[in-house]
């Protein structure tokens, strides 16, 4: 599967439903690719990172020019990167969209590096890499700074990659819908309508992501700005990476390492719900109280509005902080007790974490990143908790991920409950995770 949506410089997601070239995708892809060939797996990022923009951003798509425009909605003329984002610093000869996706890069650029580190150092693979990574977090923590309060926002719901999640609903609630008649929808010429968001949240991502192309590209002043656990987690986990690549180039890392930590605090501080065991996403531009309200302890005043209020929705990315090497253990140990219990049912009632509460008004099973389980939030999962040393735990779900897979013909995404196939068959990076989880 990975050799055929091979491209011959990148992998695409998957032929039909998404013929270019995706951020975050790639960085799992390179993850598994690394096993298979460790040279493609580097050529996959490189190609990547060669469509960074001057300002640092690592846009979500990498257009293919011998793609028709029509196969993909958005594609390259409703971006017009290298005019809409030419203050901004897009390239000029490559076409990409001018948002972003999570940064898993620097943890895939590590990760890649140590499958064969002869062939990296001989062809400069870090030394190339690294001042990119470091521009890539630069802009993050800087003109993604969103909030004032250390942590990136995601200025889009397609940038945080779980696009059409309940988390979403109020923020996006605000945002008046392009008109149907505006747009063609060519995600549906290849996914179930019933499986895919429906085109009045379509309507929504139109005109937020119209409105900041008619930006110019510029941060702030968005009507959607949102800090996201899981983006701020694989944003930290890459800061941890990238110190480890500053050492192995001869420096110390020991500043990353440090601001990785603080970076943690931060998620910490602006994140977490004790009270339920959790992280949260924080909504930006909701009106009503101070910044700094928390859904524990005082729960009107986070849960309910608020600039800044926490958003009430269990996802999947609550959990995903189980990454992060430096989180203190009483919050390891809820996150563990959380993705067990009730809401996201694992080693229970699910086969695989949901991406979203099992219980919510929201769920679905089979919608859009409304319950379906995804094979990358359940690789992080399995991750988290073998770095936390539930080592029971982390087999189980490795194991259930690989039957998963195989069962469903590397869907995009599954039934949480029963496995059922759906979205795209042959998905790039169920096949990658697949091969990296068997290594
Ligand atoms: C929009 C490519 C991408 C994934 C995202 C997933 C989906 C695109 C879409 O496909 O998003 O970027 O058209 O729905 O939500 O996580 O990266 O696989």
């Amino acid at each position: 599967m990975l050799d055929d949506n091979w491209t011959g410089t990148s992998t695409v997601p998957s032929r039909g439903l998404y013929p270019h070239q995706w951020s975050w995708d790639s960085a799992f892809i390179a993850i598994g690719l690394r096993h298979l060939s460790p040279l493609r797996a580097q050529t996959e990022l490189e190609t990547l990172l060669g469509a960074q923009w001057a300002d640092g951003r690592v846009p979500h798509i990498v257009f293919n020019p011998s793609v028709p425009l029509d196969a993909y909605f958005p594609s390259p003329d409703f971006w017009r990167s290298s005019t809409a984002g030419r203050s901004a610093g897009a390239p000029r000869t490559v076409q990409t969209s001018g948002i972003v996706q999570p940064p898993v890069h620097a943890l895939a650029v590590w990760l890649v590096h140590r499958a064969d580190p002869g062939l990296s150092r001989a062809r400069s693979f870090l030394s190339r890499m690294y001042p990119r990574l470091a521009a890539w977090h630069r802009y993050l923590l800087h003109r993604r700074d969103l909030g004032g309060g250390g942590l990136a926002s995601v200025v889009h719901p397609w940038e945080q990659g779980m696009d059409n999640s309940p988390c979403w609903d109020a923020p996006l609630g605000r945002v008046t819908p392009a008109p149907a008649r505006s747009f063609r929808r060519a995600d549906l010429d290849h996914g179930a309508p019933e499986d895919r968001p429906t085109d009045l949240d379509y309507g929504r991502y139109v005109r937020l992501a119209a409105d900041y192309r008619d930006r110019g590209y510029a941060d702030g002043g968005g009507e959607f700005a949102v800090e996201d656990p899981l983006f701020n987690a694989l944003l930290i986990a890459s800061e941890h990476a990238l110190a480890r690549i500053a050492r192995e180039l001869g420096a110390t890392g020991t500043a990353r390492h440090a601001r990785a930590e603080r970076l943690t605090a931060a998620l910490v501080e602006r994140l977490w719900d004790p009270a339920e065991g959790m992280f949260f996403c924080r909504d930006g531009r909701s009106d009503g109280d101070g910044g700094n309200s928390r859904t524990g302890g005082d729960r009107g005043s986070g849960r309910t509005g608020g600039p800044g209020a926490l958003i009430p929705e269990r996802s999947v990315a609550g959990l995903l902080p189980l990454v992060l090497p430096a989180l203190p253990r009483d919050i390891a140990a809820a996150l563990v007790r959380t993705a067990c219990g009730p809401h996201f049912g694992l080693g229970g009632a699910a086969r695989l974490a949901p991406s979203y509460d099992l219980t919510g008004e929201a769920f679905d099973p089979h919608r859009y990143w409304r319950g379906p389980a995804w094979f990358n939030t359940n690789w992080l999962l399995e991750r988290g908790l073998r770095l936390h040393g539930e080592h029971g735990r982390a087999d189980a779900l490795r194991a259930a991920l690989l039957d998963a897979a195989g069962e469903s013909g590397f869907a995009e995404y599954v039934d949480p409950f029963t496995g059922e196939a759906c979205g795209a068959l042959g998905f790039s990076w169920t096949a990658a995770l697949t091969l990296d989880l068997l290594h």
